[in-house]
């Protein structure tokens, strides 16, 4: 369908509708600062039974370039493409079946994350149940951190820069310092909190040795873990997770190249400016982008209470190894919420569920126990106790909360379940208790 979302614009939205309906109706969204249609999603969803739409963000492509000079196409970015796109997914999904949808999903990660929270913030009554996944809240902050992190490390001709066999000595020595924080030496940080790591060890000193830092490379790691503070001196942004595995990939913030989602936000929304390359960064411009904040794509809003009082339930969770948005931002958000309502946990739990997930890359993939049923070739199962969309149908239908969220490892195949993990709901934490190994459930507990 093509759907206006103003009088000069306009979106696309598709609808997948099963024979196998189960009454429910889901929205699935968009990832990065671009504008397309996930079809993996609405594979997944529909598969499960749920009259599934997706959408675009009222333009199509992997960046953001349609935004340029563009404030509707923002616009439609910011918030009114899913809105609009659920309105008009509702209404088509209740023409087809003849009857309107027993209860209404949302399922997005990522930018699609912050789509779900947008949804719970300022369209409280659109969904009964919310799945969020690594949200990219504090949208015009994370962009400026991009932009941070590029200027911590250099270009690859800098005294600061790492190569990938340094990042890998990085790694190694996280996870000496921090492995074990949590009762396990099992390659995973379930409290990358507590992990207050020291690169300084890694200084080359007299002689120096294969795999060591100078002190401008443990400056520009330090950096890179250390939280982003503005003009003001205030936080922007938390610091990168300690524990990403840096080993097995290399983050694109720390690439030698200047942010590809600082270069693309900045050009495109802040500036209209197509020659700004991220290396004239300064402090100023993060705040003007943080003042611009275009139709409110911060996301930042912390009372949840008319989402809450018309009974809509959000689950969200957020990868410990998440190098493209760090956990921290989903647990500084939560913070707000609590402060804002006046809800200490055991009162936000009746609507809003926060777990982290250890050994999660961004939204999926990762060293541990990953698998939550969060997309397509996510899951090992397909019950509410093994896939967390159908945890969601559960609390959202029967009124049973998910305590825990079980999570596979998966094996080479990527469908055989290794072993399995229950991350604990926040601010709850894992710790290694025993008897059994690590891959045992049972030897976890959150405390
Ligand atoms: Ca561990």
């Amino acid at each position: 369908m093509s759907v206006a979302t103003s009088e000069s614009s306009q979106m696309h939205v598709e609808a997948w509708l099963p024979y196998n309906y189960t009454g429910r109706y889901v929205t699935t969204t968009n990832r990065g600062l671009g504008g397309c249609i996930l079809y993996n999603e609405i594979d997944y969803t529909s598969s499960l039974g749920f009259a599934s739409i997706g959408m675009n963000a009222g333009f199509n492509g992997s960046t953001a370039e349609p935004m340029l000079n563009n404030p509707n196409a923002i616009e439609d970015y910011a918030y009114r493409s899913v809105h609009t796109g659920t309105v008009a997914g509702k209404a088509l999904t209740s023409a087809f079946y003849e009857a309107p949808a027993r209860k209404a999903y949302y399922l997005g990660c990522s930018s699609g994350g912050r789509q779900g929270f947008k949804e719970a913030q300022d369209f409280p009554d659109d969904f009964d149940g919310i799945l969020a996944g690594a949200p990219a809240l504090g949208l015009a902050r994370i962009v400026s951190w991009g932009a941070y992190l590029f200027q911590q490390v250099g270009e690859p001709s800098s005294d600061s820069f790492l190569p990938p066999e340094l990042w890998a000595v990085v790694y190694d020595e996280v996870l000496r310092q921090c492995d074990k924080l949590d009762g396990a030496a099992d390659g995973l940080l379930e409290d990358p909190d507590m992990c207050n790591f020291t690169p300084e060890v890694l200084i080359c000193g007299k002689g120096g040795k294969e795999g060591c830092l100078t002190s401008s490379q443990a400056a520009a790691v330090r950096g890179v873990f250390s939280p982003f503070y503005g003009l003001d001196g205030k936080l922007l942004y938390p610091q990168m997770s300690p524990g990403i595995n840096t080993r097995r990939l290399l983050p694109f913030y720390l690439d030698g190249n200047p942010s590809p989602l600082a270069v693309d936000w900045f050009r495109h929304i802040v500036y209209n400016d197509t020659t700004w390359d991220g290396r004239s960064f300064t402090l100023q411009d993060a705040a003007t982008a943080l003042a611009q904040n275009p139709f409110n794509v911060e996301t930042w809003n912390g009372d949840l209470s008319a989402f809450a009082s018309h009974g809509g339930k959000l689950l969200t969770y957020h990868g410990q190894q998440d190098w493209v948005i760090p956990p921290e931002i989903s647990q500084l958000y939560y913070a707000h919420v609590a402060r804002t309502m006046a809800k200490p946990p055991h009162e936000l739990d009746e609507f809003y569920r926060l777990f982290f997930v250890s050994g999660m890359d961004h939204c999926r993939g990762g060293d541990g126990a990953w698998a939550i049923g969060q997309d397509l070739g996510a899951g090992a199962g397909k019950g509410s106790e093994e896939n967390a969309l159908m945890a969601l149908v559960r609390w959202v239908e029967e009124g049973v909360p998910p305590e825990v969220l079980r999570g596979a490892k998966l094996a080479g195949d990527g469908a055989t379940p290794e072993y399995w993990r229950a991350h604990c709901r926040w601010p709850k934490k894992n710790r290694y208790v025993g008897p059994g190994a690590f891959t045992e459930e049972s030897a976890w507990m959150c405390e």
